[in-house]
């Protein structure tokens, strides 16, 4: 396999340079276009890598990785299905009966997907007097546009910016804090080492090898999450994943997954697998403290020179304080189901060489989901190894390319946000009446049940404002949220929703205006190759015309702007390609002198600007070598085991130094279990990007099961209750309920499903707690916040039942778009 490392070797000298020239891709795999006597062939990034489309007779007729992706993601398989999906939105449509009425309109029948089409025109004026209505008579805070998602790559398209500007450009509205990803990792641990690390740069793999004896994959399975990339992914660090297989396999490094399933990158690199019961990994890590200070195995100097608060967090494992309980292994094992030799054996293991601890997001979205990232930072700075190659703790090593060893080269900027260039609103009212301005993202839900009401946030009280109409654009919130029939009851407050995107998700069904953009194959971008490796710049083509009626983000926003004569202001007179070629400018004057790159006419031709990778680098090593200097940003400047500034707030949920707190809910003899007692981890698909690619009808041929998303269950599990391989399935509990095509797979411990999110939600109909026909896991799981702390989705927190669906299957609802009338 020629990689893209044999290919740099092929450039001489060029890596003793500080002066980089522009290494473009080998004529084999450069064409940006082709023409065959076949069609032509374009180059195009993707959140799923960098492709080449066989377009024919203005057809996509094939898709397929570029040459030199060193590990492409079978997703690829998917794109042409999505672009030619049966669920595409065609055209503009209004809800039937909001078109009639309007505010007015009865809001118990959103979701019965009976719609109306409109001209563009129609829909923009209504789309512009509703958003006017709202905010002359409720101001900013009736307005919620504040949008969380994974809209498609490319940086000037990027439709979240498209829609922030222009409707800042006439007025205010509610925006949201924190993401769903990690919301309450990314909270947390700028208290405890001073940034968020989730989206910090880690240390670079080539040391993590070459140093760490012990490599411990905490809730984290990065061979299924760096398929995907932010930006246009590269793919790179699949190759370390090889060499840690290799050194695995050679006896040269040990490495262990900590979690409650047989996972992908266990299965790849030959990891071990140290099951823990799910929820649990507080009271397990509590007793890996409790060994490695009672056997004097942590490294008091590192503590003392590094750290603040140990004495307050170890006095609670201790005993001496608090609760009065010792966090002994004896104590901790018949919670976390790990056997106490078991844990006193991991911590001896821990701290006999160097390790790396890398923890997963998704322990962190879950109730109390502070607690286990605080505890790894107190057994990372208990080891001692922070900032040492191969030793230390990173919490982001399976997203986006982090650990390969960065270029320092400038990344295309995005398409600006009205902030950034200073236009005046037309309406400048920016009293919001004494609610806040900005809402936590996972808390929007809450917020419709209680305008005016308050929630504690981060040390601050946020009060609710009384929401009336929605924009959302490039998400897609009736997948992303929790417990879907609460949240069809709370949008009945929302008198306006507006949904933009290509596909007709259960968002659209449940929106009363849809507008249809396009998808990014029908359009021109510009895009980062490569998020956090900064491997190069990267030409996204427009393979085919926009499909039906739809348009891309930048065309509808520009006409929703010459509603109120801002247009001009909002493409500064620019069309596309004058936009993409501008960011690539900008860019290219920001590496002069460092990142040579060619004019943006060889760039278009040839399709990617590459540049080569960076020195290899540790993370913290700054901070170890000199932490007054190198301060971190914690209030103290230290690793902060325990927290001042947190016990002030006085939380119940998240206190001084963390601690093990039962959940509302929980399997394995936890709360509810009874009832409940299988627990839904709805982890992240590895055949899909959330709910992107759902709608590829071929491609969800080659997993679904009896056309429904699979659930996966341990085979035991499934005979106990009668079902077979193949089976469909009702998965339930109090909140909601679900059809799922069980999949018997010894992955799975007893007690343990897991159903993917993004699965499309396709309620029956319209009435309370319809069954979901096609699979969606947020139609059971749970919306509460994290804790006071975050207010982050504790999505994983949910226990369910299942059995074998007996009667009359209902046909799956969830694709091929609205019920036109
Ligand atoms: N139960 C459970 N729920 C979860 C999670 C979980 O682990 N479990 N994970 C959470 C996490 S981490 C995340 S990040 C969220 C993801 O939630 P989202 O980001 O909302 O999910 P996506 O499916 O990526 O939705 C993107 C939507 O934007 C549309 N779109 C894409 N590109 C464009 C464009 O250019 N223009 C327009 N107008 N539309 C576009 C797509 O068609 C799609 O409908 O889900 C969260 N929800
Ligand atoms: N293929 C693909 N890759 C993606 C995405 C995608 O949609 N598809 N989405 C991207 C995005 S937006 C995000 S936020 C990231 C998400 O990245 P993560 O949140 O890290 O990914 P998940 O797949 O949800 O979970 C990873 C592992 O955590 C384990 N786990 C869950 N709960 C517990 C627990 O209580 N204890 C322990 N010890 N383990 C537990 C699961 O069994 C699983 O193996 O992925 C990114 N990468
Ligand atoms: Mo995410």
């Amino acid at each position: 396999m020629s990689t893209r490392r044999d290919f740099l070797k092929g450039t001489g000298a060029a890596g003793l340079s500080a002066l980089l020239g522009p290494s473009l891709l080998q004529p084999a795999a450069a064409r940006a276009e082709q023409l065959t006597s076949a069609g032509v062939w374009k180059t195009s990034g993707s959140h799923w890598g960098a492709i080449e489309a066989l377009v024919k007779g203005g057809q996509v007729a094939e898709v397929r990785p570029l040459a030199d992706d060193p590990h492409p993601t079978n997703m690829v398989n998917g794109i042409q299905g999505l672009i030619y999906s049966p669920s595409r939105v065609r055209y503009p449509m209004a809800r039937a009966e909001w078109l009639d009425k309007r505010k007015d309109a009865d809001r118990t029948s959103r979701g019965d997907n009976r719609f109306v089409r409109l001209t563009w025109d129609e829909a923009l004026d209504l789309f512009f007097e509703e958003m006017e209505r709202v905010q002359v008579s409720h101001g900013p805070s009736g307005l919620y546009a504040g949008a969380t998602g994974w809209r498609q790559t490319g940086q000037f398209h990027s439709c979240i910016n498209h829609m922030n500007r222009a409707v800042s450009m006439y007025g205010g509205y509610v925006k949201k804090a924190g993401d769903y990803s990690t919301g309450a990792g990314q909270t947390i641990l700028p208290y405890v080492l001073g940034s968020t690390e989730v989206y910090s740069q880690g240390t670079s793999w080539p040391l993590i090898l070459d140093n760490a004896k012990t490599i411990v994959f905490w809730a984290n399975d990065p061979l299924k999450n760096l398929q995907v990339g932010w930006t246009c992914e590269t793919h790179e660090p699949f190759e370390y994943f090889d060499q840690l297989r290799d050194k695995i396999a050679s006896g040269e490094i040990r490495s262990i997954s900590v979690d409650p399933v047989r996972t992908k990158t266990q299965k790849h690199i030959g990891a071990e697998q140290l099951y823990i019961n799910p929820m649990t990994d507080v009271p397990f890590m509590l007793a890996l403290a409790h060994t490695l200070h009672t056997e004097g195995l942590h490294d008091q100097e590192f503590l003392s020179v590094y750290t603040l608060g140990y004495e307050p967090f170890i006095a609670y494992v201790m005993g001496e304080a608090e609760d009065g309980v010792e966090k002994t292994p004896e104590w901790a094992a018949p919670i976390c189901g790990v056997p106490v030799d078991t844990i006193k054996e991991f911590a001896r293991l821990l701290a006999s060489d160097r390790t790396q601890l890398i923890f997963g997001w998704s322990v962190q979205r879950q109730q109390h989901g502070e607690q286990p990232y605080w505890m790894g930072a107190i057994i990372a700075a208990m080891l001692g190894q922070i900032g040492l190659p191969g030793g230390g703790i990173s919490y982001s090593h399976h997203y986006s390319g982090i650990g390969v060893a960065p270029s320092g080269a400038s990344m295309p900027g995005a398409f600006p946000l009205n902030l950034d260039i200073g236009v005046d609103p037309v309406r400048t009212d920016d009293n919001f009446m004494g609610a806040s301005s900005t809402i936590p993202v996972a808390r929007w839900i809450d917020c419709l049940m209680n305008p005016g009401g308050t929630v504690e946030h981060n040390g601050h009280t946020v009060t609710y404002p009384d929401i009336r109409m929605a924009i959302f654009t490039g998400c897609n919130p009736f997948h992303h949220h929790q417990d879907h029939n609460k949240m069809r009851v709370a949008i009945q407050k929302l008198e306006t929703i507006v949904a933009i995107d290509y596909a007709w998700t259960a968002t659209c069904r449940h929106a009363d205006l849809v507008l249809p953009a396009c998808t990014q194959f029908e359009r021109n971008d510009i895009d980062s190759y490569g998020s956090y490796s900064r491997s190069g710049v990267i030409a996204m083509k427009k393979l085919v015309d926009p499909l039906f009626h739809s348009k891309t983000d930048f065309e509808i926003f520009s006409l929703f702007c010459k509603r109120f004569d801002r247009e001009e202001e909002y493409t500064r007179g620019w069309d596309e390609m004058e936009w993409v070629k501008s960011l690539y400018e900008t860019t290219r004057s920001a590496n002069e002198g460092s990142y040579e790159m060619p004019s943006f006419d060889e760039f278009w031709e040839k399709g990617i600007v590459r540049f080569e990778r960076g020195e290899p680098w540790v993370r913290h090593a700054d901070f170890r070598d000199d932490p007054e200097i190198n301060a971190l940003g914690t209030p103290s400047g230290f690793i902060e085991i325990s927290s001042r500034t947190i016990g002030n707030y006085g939380y119940d949920d998240c206190g001084e130094h963390p601690k093990w707190m039962e959940k509302i809910e929980r399997s394995h003899g936890g709360p509810g279990s009874e009832k409940f007692p299988l627990w839904l981890q709805s982890c992240h698909p590895d055949q899909r990007l959330h709910s992107q690619m759902c709608e590829s009808d071929p491609y969800r041929a080659t997993y679904a099961v009896k056309d429904r998303e699979p659930v996966y269950v341990n085979p035991e599990d499934a005979a106990e209750r009668g079902i077979e391989d193949g089976d469909i399935v009702r998965v339930f509990n109090d909140r909601g309920q679900l059809l799922a095509g069980a999949v018997l797979s010894e992955d799975y411990p007893r007690g343990v499903i897991r159903i993917h999110e993004g699965a499309w939600y396709g309620p029956v109909d319209a009435s309370p707690n319809a069954l979901d026909t096609y699979g969606d896991p947020n139609t059971v799981t749970l919306d509460v916040g994290a804790s006071k702390l975050s207010q982050a989705t504790s999505a994983n927190t949910c226990i369910v039942e299942m059995e074998k669906f007996k009667g009359e299957v209902p046909q799956v609802t969830a694709f091929g778009g609205p019920t036109s009338i």
